[in-house]
């Protein structure tokens, strides 16, 4: 049994590309979903345009040119003895439309040289396959995971990348925030937008047609799986979930009821990906609601033969689940109500270290398969005072609360996790406020919403705190 953590423990930290890269017409790039999502503001939600307009500045065109600046950026974060880096590759840097036959030979050579770079420094890299961007071609022309076609388009892209990266790298992930994409209120349809590509601002069957993107995506997922394990079998793939356990508000039966309903129904897509089989009660629900899903005899059997070999989730905050929705703030990006006992960061985000030690227990026991915790921290807003070291003491607080809970499910829970990925490295564009301001970074990055910075980076205190708790191995 296990009394701490484990030796081959993965410490690492997660990025994701149009948050970081920038160069977003550079090396052949396409244009992708994230690169029409305007800045959205002081805590606002980001707006989307339907093209590229010549007269905005669209905060991932620029990100912090990672792009540019990585094999620095690298040396960095080898420093703190990191042992994975959680990265995603762009999709429109591979198949810029999407839907090329050859794949864009200077993309992959980017990232050939990035992971050979991690490589070196024996940093493990961790492929997230599609992290909130799409070939905009693919989403204008065939309306994204709307359509079954997507998967063909999908699973070669896939190919392409495991075949590439064949012995370079071995833990991949499918998509981020899968669930998300059933996220659907007003609030939270520009973070459904990511997932899936699909504009449900435009749509007027909307739980039509998350279902049935859902299902598209979770049949991508299953054949994904198994393209890795017959490219190579010892590739493991993953798929990440959103998880922000749902607390019943008062003490009503009812309330609890509807709490457990909802983690239910946030939770059919990883039953199906883990279990291999679409769950009948989700099926019977849905035909209740006259949602017709278009299935296939044979897609049962791909389920069945694409199970996910570890489960991966970002976590951020609980909320709270309430019987009086119009009781829910507005705006909230989570869907749900406030904890009156829980502090709050600046953008309202729920602080519960607790939490996550409850998606930890929740997730081994449901689907007993390891469990990789791909992005956790907090985002605040920092200013840099000259040449001083950054003092984010509020951000050491929250990690090492975090990391206290991960150590009690790990030995006190007996939970199989492999590893913890920080949110984020480095401050990056925020994904749903396009914002720089919203800083999440070990290492101060000095780019501002106008693009303005300088773009020096500079290690803040928690920097040198995550590489001390990296190198007593999670004793703190
Ligand atoms: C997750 C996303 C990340 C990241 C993080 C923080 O949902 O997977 O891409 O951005 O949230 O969110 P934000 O940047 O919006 O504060």
């Amino acid at each position: 049994y296990q009394t701490s953590f484990p030796q081959d423990f993965l410490w690492g930290c997660a990025i994701a590309a149009h948050q970081c890269e920038g160069a977003w017409n550079e090396g052949g790039k396409g244009v992708s979903t994230a690169d029409i999502a305007r800045l959205g503001g002081i805590g606002k939600v980001r707006q989307l345009d339907d093209k590229v307009d010549p007269d905005v500045r669209y905060p991932s065109h620029t990100g912090i040119d990672f792009y540019h600046r990585w094999p620095q950026d690298i040396e960095m974060l080898a420093h703190l003895g990191i042992k994975c880096l959680r990265l995603s590759i762009d999709w429109t840097r591979i198949y810029p439309t999407g839907m090329e036959s050859k794949p864009n030979a200077e993309g992959l050579r980017y990232y050939h040289a990035l992971i050979d770079t991690l490589l070196a420094h024996k940093i493990e890299p961790i492929i997230t396959i599609s992290h909130f961007e799409i070939p905009l071609v693919l989403a204008q022309s065939i309306g994204a995971w709307k359509n079954r076609a997507m998967i063909d388009y999908y699973l070669r892209y896939c190919k392409t990348l495991f075949n590439e990266f064949h012995g370079k790298v071995t833990r991949w992930l499918t998509f981020n925030e899968i669930n998300h994409n059933e996220n659907t209120t007003e609030a939270a349809m520009a973070s459904a937008y990511r997932v899936s590509g699909i504009r449900y601002d435009q749509e007027y069957n909307i739980p039509q047609i998350a279902a049935q993107s859902s299902y598209y995506m979770m049949l991508a997922t299953a054949e994904a799986v198994s393209l890795a394990h017959a490219i190579d079998p010892q590739n493991q793939v993953g798929c990440v979930l959103a998880l922000h356990p749902s607390y019943a508000f008062d003490c009503q039966p009812e309330t609890a009821l509807k709490s457990l309903q909802c983690l239910e129904n946030d939770l059919y897509i990883a039953d199906t990906l883990c279990h291999g089989k679409f769950p009948d009660s989700k099926r019977r629900q849905l035909a209740k609601r006259g949602i017709q899903l278009d299935t296939k005899l044979e897609d049962d059997a791909k389920f069945q033969a694409g199970t996910l070999d570890f489960i991966a989730f970002n976590y951020y905050s609980s909320t709270v689940c309430m019987l009086d929705e119009s009781q829910y703030p507005q705006g909230n990006h989570f869907k749900g109500g406030k904890n009156p006992r829980l502090p709050e960061t600046e953008w309202g985000w729920q602080i519960d270290p607790t939490g996550l030690r409850y998606a930890l227990n929740l997730m081994d026991r449901r689907y007993q398969l390891p469990i990789l915790i791909s992005e956790n921290g907090i985002g605040m807003e920092e200013q840099l005072s000259g040449s001083e070291l950054l003092d984010d003491a509020p951000r050491i607080a929250y990690l090492k609360a975090h990391l206290q809970a991960l150590k009690q499910a790990l030995t006190e829970d007996q939970v199989h996790c492999i590893g913890y990925c920080l949110w984020s490295c480095f401050d990056l564009i925020s994904a749903t406020t396009g914002e720089m301001r919203k800083r999440y970074g070990l290492i101060y990055v000095d780019q501002n919403d106008d693009g303005s910075g300088t773009l020096q980076r500079s290690y803040k205190k928690s920097a040198a705190w995550y590489a001390q708790v990296i190198l007593e191995n999670g004793e703190l």
